[in-house]
């Protein structure tokens, strides 16, 4: 233990409550514009129920009682409620006046930042540029492709009107922009050449989701990259669907300590536009519930079919290209709060903590350690670290524990009076438990920079591997139905061997309908040591899991987002 000469503060004893200004107030509920031909209802949002309300608010007295540390909610009880109000007091999310959509604040926004520094300069390296094509979409490019809208025509948002006149014509907002970019494709791509063509954007898009939106998981407008290339051959394409999926696994596993599962998306949830569909998926031990972290899709050439991209070969022979397209959005940082997160609140991954450290002072008999504190805040700047000093003279050390522990930063140093004198500092990590082994450790200033680094580095391995550990742990084996809908039940991950047609995954999916929504295959898992498939190939003679007949693939399947 660090010995200040005070007595440390318990986070225990503090009411979070009573200090955190009231956060993400009620929005109104929005009033759906749309009066004529609605779909589908409006969907219902969860917004927070209780904000942490001012002293002498009679729902802040309340949460004193319901928990000392400030969130109203646990996870392992009530997930939705936990989750929609730890994203608000995290100081991540604030709710907005139209449905679906909500404000990306600061903190939520630099872990974005972060992930965007990570791909740009990767995808940069592999000879993509970054471009910007508008936010329009005409309605002859977006109906082109049939194949691409159809099952997604109820979600394309239209602008009908300006001011008080009609449009002549209706235009859409970009859902996506294949139907953006590829008749631009076409004039671009002449001869072999001018291939491959490779841009990404980053940018927003907008569907109108009739299905109860969640910050970050679903909204209606939402952040993304999304790149579109375009290849003289299949196996050029083929390389890079790859290549894309093995960075959006690094953004998940080695930003934000997130396990992913990489595999082929069977032919019922594929992009229908396309000719297949790769994807990295998580899954949520909390609620038992994978989740599509980001896909690269190989187009094939139903697109360069339809929009015309032809390119002349060197033996001047007219051919179609190759096209792909990939995105990752901004759910990213919904996952990672799902999945470390606790009952105190955020637990940020290292590499994407806005915030990596932050220096309390613990004064004690009228010594202030502030100029200590402020000292050794430039120290680690100087050496590279995310740090900030929390001088405020009108908060208790206990009270900015709390604090920043809620939003997540990965490390708080505490310095008192009796620090200074052992020229040492203590490290309370956030990831581990009060009174784990290794959560607080006294480090003498001399090596403070080094040792910051080693313990970040550790944390952030530790944190992966806590939740692989836990997400391995909820994948089945599951040969028959009833062991398929045993697991399920359990909320876990099944994999099974599987026929792999169509008929029998809409079979699935109605026979699993009920009130915590049908399962489906998440995907068919590539070779990866951690499965306890080791290479996607099925023994002779085994059978479907679900129809009896032979099976050609595992496939991992469960109830999603
Ligand atoms: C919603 C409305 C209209 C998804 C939509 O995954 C069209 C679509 O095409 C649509 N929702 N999609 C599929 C998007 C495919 C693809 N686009 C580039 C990606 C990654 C980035």
């Amino acid at each position: 233990m660090a010995d200040s000469g005070a007595e440390r503060v318990s986070v225990n004893d503090l009411n979070v409550a009573e200090k955190v200004s009231i956060t993400g107030a009620e929005a109104p509920e929005a009033k759906p514009r749309e009066k004529k031909e609605k779909p589908k209802k409006a969907p219902k949002e969860k917004k927070p129920v209780v904000h942490g309300g001012a002293p002498g608010d009679a729902k802040a007295k309340d949460v004193k009682k319901e928990t000392k540390l400030g969130l109203p909610f646990k996870k392992d009880e009530n997930f939705g409620d936990w989750y929609s109000d730890l994203v608000v007091r995290g100081e991540m999310i604030e709710y907005y006046d139209v449905s679906g959509c909500y404000i990306l604040r600061p903190w939520s926004y630099s872990i974005w930042e972060s992930i965007k520094d990570f791909f740009d300069k990767e995808i940069k390296k592999m000879g993509i540029e970054n471009t910007y094509f508008p936010l329009f979409v005409s309605e002859k490019a977006l109906t082109k492709e049939k194949d691409h809208v159809e099952g997604f025509a109820p979600e394309v948002a239209w602008v009908t009107r300006s001011g008080d006149s009609q449009l002549e014509e209706p235009i859409a907002i970009r859902p996506t922009s294949e139907t953006v970019m590829y008749p631009i494709f076409s004039k671009w791509i002449r001869g072999h050449r001018d291939l491959p063509l490779r841009i990404n954007q980053w940018c927003n898009v907008v569907r109108w989701e009739f299905k109860h939106p969640t910050p970050f998981i679903r909204s209606r407008e939402f952040l993304w990259q999304e790149g579109h290339t375009a290849f003289a051959t299949k196996d050029e394409a083929d390389v890079e669907v790859h290549q894309i999926l093995e960075l959006y696994r690094r953004v998940y596993e080695e930003l934000l300590a997130v396990p992913v599962i990489k595999g082929v998306k069977s032919e019922v949830e594929k992009f229908a536009g396309g000719l297949y569909t790769t994807t990295v998926e998580a899954f949520i031990p909390a609620t038992g519930r994978g989740v599509q972290g980001a896909t690269s899709h190989c187009l094939g050439q139903n697109f360069a079919k339809m929009f015309e991209i032809f390119f002349e070969d060197e033996n001047r022979e007219r051919k179609m290209v190759w096209q792909n397209s990939w995105g990752l959005t901004t759910r990213t940082i919904g996952v990672m709060v799902m999945v470390h997160g606790d009952n105190k609140g955020l637990v940020l991954p290292p590499r994407v903590a806005p915030i990596q450290v932050v220096v309390i002072p613990v004064p004690f008999k009228g010594i202030d350690p502030s100029d200590e504190c402020l000292k050794v805040t430039r120290q680690l700047q100087e050496a590279g670290f995310r740090v900030k000093d929390d001088l405020r003279d009108n908060y208790s050390p206990g009270w900015k524990y709390s604090h920043w522990e809620l939003k997540g930063v990965p490390l708080r140093i505490e310095i008192g009076p009796r620090d200074i004198e052992k020229k040492q500092v203590r490290v309370v990590r956030r990831d581990l438990e009060d009174k784990t082994e290794g959560r607080s450790q006294d480090i003498p200033m001399a090596d403070l920079a080094v040792k910051i680094g080693e313990i970040l580095e550790t944390m952030q391995k530790a944190l992966l591997e806590k939740a692989r550990e836990e997400h391995d742990s909820c994948i089945v084996v599951a040969e028959n139905w009833d062991d398929f809908m045993t697991a399920l039940n359990n909320k876990k991950m099944v994999l099974a061997p599987w026929c792999d047609e169509v008929e029998v995954e809409e079979s699935v999916k109605a026979r699993t309908k009920g009130e915590a929504g049908a399962a489906k295959t998440l995907c068919m898992p590539f070779e990866q040591d951690t499965l306890p498939m080791v290479s996607n190939t099925i023994a002779e003679g085994t059978k479907c899991f679900a129809s009896g007949k032979p099976a050609k693939k595992w496939a991992l399947w469960g109830r999603s987002y």
